[in-house]
């Protein structure tokens, strides 16, 4: 109980050293790998998730937060068995045609992944024909289109647009500074989230 509380908290704190000492006790004290995981490593991160979400932290620390997690997702990764590695979700994102603002996009992927969900990035400047290719080829759960730029935007909404004419059965999310909820639902997308911690709890609420 006691360790599985510390690999929390340094995860909240971003202590990554400590986070693999602290995992190898526990396996040594022979407590469970999937317990780790998800009442440890996990839980952390909708703690800190929920703490950006209200402004009680901020990117620098969220990122080394995310890495102290992925660091310890990393080392169970190897001992953990094939049921345990069900994933929540699988998610495209990318950064839209014309965009080359790829911090917010890259910090969403981290989250996802320690969130459970499987990320395919496609990476910045990406045109609605890739995103319905990468769609096709991948039939994941959600795609997720991130925009900086105000001039962007018109890109978003045309990649909204090509996936819808295409009915594909992803949910589709967006964000990035200059997007709002109202510019979302114009342009017809299933959701919006302002931050990565949002961006979470609205795809699970999507899925489900
Ligand atoms: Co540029 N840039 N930039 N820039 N840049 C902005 C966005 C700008 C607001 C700066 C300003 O003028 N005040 C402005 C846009 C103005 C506008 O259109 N309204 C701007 C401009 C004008 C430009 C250029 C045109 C500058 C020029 O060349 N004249 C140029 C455009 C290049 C291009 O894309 N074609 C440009 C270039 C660059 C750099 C390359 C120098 C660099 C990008 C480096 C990189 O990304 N690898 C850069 C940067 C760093 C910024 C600022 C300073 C910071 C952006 C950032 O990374 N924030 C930015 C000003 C600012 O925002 N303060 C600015 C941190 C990041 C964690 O936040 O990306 O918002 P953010 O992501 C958040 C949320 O938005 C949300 O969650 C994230 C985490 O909380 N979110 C999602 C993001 N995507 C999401 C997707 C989701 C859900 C949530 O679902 C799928």
């Amino acid at each position: 109980e006691d360790m599985i509380t510390r690999i929390k908290e340094c995860v909240i704190e971003g202590d990554e050293d400590s986070v693999i000492m602290l995992i190898d006790q526990a396996l040594d004290a022979l407590v469970p790998v999937n317990r780790i995981m998800t009442e440890g490593l996990t839980e952390a991160m909708n703690v800190v998730g929920k703490q950006m979400e209200c402004g009680d932290l901020f990117i620098p620390e969220v990122l080394m937060c995310a890495e102290t997690m992925k660091a310890g997702m990393e080392y169970l990764k190897p001992k953990m068995g094939d049921a345990e590695m069900k994933t929540l979700g699988k998610i495209v994102i990318g950064t839209v045609a014309g965009d080359l603002h790829d911090i917010g996009k890259n910090l969403i992927k981290m989250m996802f992944e320690v969130s459970g969900f499987e990320v395919i990035d496609i990476g910045i400047d990406q045109g609605p024909d890739k995103f319905l290719e990468i769609y096709e080829k991948e039939k994941p759960d959600i795609i997720g289109l991130s925009a900086l730029l105000t001039t962007t935007m018109v890109s978003m909404q045309e990649t909204v647009e090509l996936l819808r004419k295409n009915e594909v059965s992803a949910k589709i999310i967006v964000g990035g500074a200059p997007v709002t909820a109202e510019f979302a639902k114009t342009i017809n997308a299933d959701g919006y989230s302002d931050d990565a911690g949002g961006a979470i709890s609205l795809c699970k609420k999507l899925l489900n």
